[in-house]
């Protein structure tokens, strides 16, 4: 917390700096509010904790990120696929990731940064396998061996009765429909398992981490994952990956008591506009009838499975996902996480390893990006974007001022939070003029995707440039082009 505090801090000093700055300019000054405390997280996909923790130090503190979510630190199955993570095997912190040595560094460092650590729990299943062997990466097998590792829980799921479970739980064939992707269910309501799972919980809240993604939280009653985590100090973060599927028995609104969920329904209203051009409020505003209250809601724009799936916009269209990322991080529903990954041409590929299978360091520029054309492999570093960068800017100056109604104009869309910032796209294929009402004060403004003000302290702008007057942002927009101005970045 003295971390965020601390960053901060240092914002604020720069914003005032630059405030005494424009003495002598002809704008009158304003005053410039407190930047809120970072509250964004990032998932760094497949990201080994050495990097991890120079990436805390390097790019995500000085980008005002708050945590960040990591991949699962669990002992896995051998294999090449990044998939091979999400098929533990022994709640040993060894895996392809790092030791527990330098995961406990790692967890050191980011806190020392002011980043927290979200550690992703895979806590559903273990591996897949029927019987231990050459393919294990290690030798723990206790687990897996549990008498009644097979939970009846997912046999209701599909609909069977209590009788029907007790015949299908001696016969493996049976009930392999019923477990997710063929993995050992573990039987999340027998005492000892979730005795078991709580030590490894308990052993990562020791090392410093600050809370858990619960990954397949959907296939463990909400019941019993409440009844695991309601057993660890107060305070500790749970994000519950409850994926909403039409017409599915299971649904978010389970597991909103005892924590926050991943709402997959907002980047699915969220990105279709962009592909489209019609933009509809309230969509994008405040009013999500199909959405877990803001305090609940995880969102993000995709994820490492999305990025493989339904995701219609990632970084592999850099224009689009700035425009989403900037609508993300612009608006007041939920609290974001980023997304960073790696390019593949074959959903299964890993990150690229060495020859003992030890995924690659791999660290990220402090602000460039984003690289268009990046070979398999090759890490996307949105946290180096400076149009992330800008707009995690205008989120902290965005502070909790309500989000404004959206307005449209062609395929361009627009918003403001009241007073502090206004942010517009153009979607579309021509330039698109847009104005937005605002009680922003008059003046020049500089755009903060495409850099905000000049580096020289001379009173410029880096990128773009745009004007507010007599309560309206006007903003002429490139094709596929994103702006966002806020008090802070006035000329
Ligand atoms: C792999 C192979 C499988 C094989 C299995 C066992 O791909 O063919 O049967 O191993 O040998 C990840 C990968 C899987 C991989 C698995 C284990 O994505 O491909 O299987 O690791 O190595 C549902 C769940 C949701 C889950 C998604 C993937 O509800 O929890 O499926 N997401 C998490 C992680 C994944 C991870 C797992 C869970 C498993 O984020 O990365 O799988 O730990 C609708 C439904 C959703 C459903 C979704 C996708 O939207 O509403 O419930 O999500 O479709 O099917």
């Amino acid at each position: 917390m003295s971390g965020l505090r601390a960053r901060a801090g240092a914002v604020v000093a720069a914003v005032s700096a630059a405030v005494l700055l424009l003495a002598g300019c002809t704008q009158a000054s304003i005053e410039v509010p407190e930047p809120a405390a970072p509250d964004v997280g990032i998932q760094l996909f497949q990201l080994p904790w050495t990097s991890v923790a120079k990436e805390c130090e390097t790019t995500l503190a000085p980008a005002g990120i708050a945590w960040v979510l990591l991949s699962p630190a669990q002992e896995h199955i051998a294999a090449d696929e990044w998939w091979a993570s999400y098929q533990p095997v022994s709640y040993q912190l060894e895996s392809r990731l790092g030791t527990r040595d330098e995961f406990a560094d790692m967890v050191q460092r980011c806190n020392a940064a002011g980043v927290e650590v979200i550690a992703d729990a895979v806590i559903n299943h273990m591996t897949g396998q029927d019987e231990p062997g050459a393919g294990y990466a290690g030798t723990a097998y206790a687990h897996y061996d549990y008498p009644g590792l097979y939970t009846e829980s997912d046999f209701h799921r599909c609909g069977l009765t209590a009788n029907d479970d007790i015949q299908l739980y001696k016969n493996r064939e049976q009930v392999q429909n019923c477990e997710l992707v063929n993995l050992a269910d573990l039987d999340t309501a027998s005492p000892t398992v979730r005795a078991t799972i709580g030590a490894y919980l308990e052993d990562l809240l020791s090392l410093g981490v600050s809370g858990f993604r619960i990954d397949a939280a959907k296939h463990i009653p909400a019941t019993d994952v409440e009844a695991i985590v309601s057993q660890l100090p107060q305070g500790t973060r749970i994000m519950s990956e409850v994926i909403r599927g039409a017409g599915e028995p299971i649904a978010p609104e389970e597991y909103e008591g005892f924590g926050e969920v991943f709402e997959f329904t907002y980047a699915r209203e969220l990105t279709p506009p962009l592909e489209n051009g019609v933009f509809s409020d309230p969509v994008l505003s405040d009013d999500r009838p199909q959405q877990v209250p803001s305090e609940a809601a995880i969102v993000f724009v995709d994820n490492h499975d999305t990025e493989r799936g339904e995701a219609n916009v990632t970084a592999r269209d850099p224009q689009l996902y700035i425009i989403a990322n900037a609508l993300m991080l612009a608006d007041d529903y939920g609290t974001p996480v980023l997304y960073s990954g790696y390019a593949f041409s074959d959903r299964d590929s890993g990150a690229p390893t060495d020859a003992d299978g030890r995924v690659l360091d791999a660290s990220c520029a402090d602000t460039t990006g984003p690289v268009s054309d990046l070979a398999d492999g090759e890490r996307t570093c949105v946290q180096s974007w400076p149009a992330i960068r800008g707009m995690l800017e205008f989120r902290a100056m965005a502070g909790d001022a309500p989000r404004m109604p959206g307005v449209d104009s062609g395929d361009a869309y627009g918003f403001e939070r009241e007073g502090r910032g206004v942010v517009a796209v153009n979607v579309g294929d021509d330039i698109q003029s847009i104005e937005v009402p605002t009680t922003m004060p008059d003046g020049a403004y500089c755009d903060v995707i495409t850099g905000g003000p000049d580096a020289a302290g001379d009173g410029g702008c880096a990128g773009s440039e745009y004007s507010v007057s007599g309560g309206i942002a006007v903003f002429d927009l490139d094709p596929g082009a994103a702006a966002a101005i806020h008090l802070g970045s006035r000329r």
